[in-house]
């Protein structure tokens, strides 16, 4: 059985969230706005089948992928970079790799215990964000 990221999540806590950003050429304007937020997620998972609808109140950002199946991500509303993703199992984490413009972008998610991690990575910056069910 592979892990079941379904439900309402809610941040509780990020790491280098700034640094990240800046990785990514979010402008300081933005950057100010963004790292006050608490994001909820929304995952909807059927076996490989994944949504994540990620919510605020000053953006909200929708990606749907099967594992193992690349597609066309427009990051609309984030960094409108465009790239071409995959999300794999490694174990119970599911991994995303977005290649383009910018190197060793990606993100990884998995629950420990009660609670759902991610992972952001672009460059030489990693993010970590902690999530609680709602
Ligand atoms: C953009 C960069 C903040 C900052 C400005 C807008 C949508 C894994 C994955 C789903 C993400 C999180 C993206 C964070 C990009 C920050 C608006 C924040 C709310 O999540 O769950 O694609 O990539």
């Amino acid at each position: 059985m592979p892990a079941d990221f379904n439900g309402t999540w809610n941040l509780v806590s990020s790491e280098n969230f700034e640094g990240y950003m800046v990785a990514l050429g979010i402008d300081f304007a933005t950057r100010k706005i963004a790292k006050m937020l608490k994001p909820q997620k929304v995952f909807k998972q059927d076996g490989d089948s994944f949504s994540i609808n990620t919510t605020s109140t000053f953006r909200t950002y929708l990606v749907e992928f099967t594992i193992g199946e690349e597609f066309e991500e427009d990051n609309k509303g984030l960094d409108n970079r465009k790239c071409k993703s995959v999300v794999n199992w490694d174990g119970d984490k599911i991994v995303c790799v977005q290649t383009g413009e910018k190197k060793n972008r990606g993100w990884t998610h998995w629950i420990e215990g009660d609670d759902l991690y991610l992972e952001l990575r672009c460059e030489d910056q990693v993010s970590r964000q902690v999530f609680k069910r709602a």
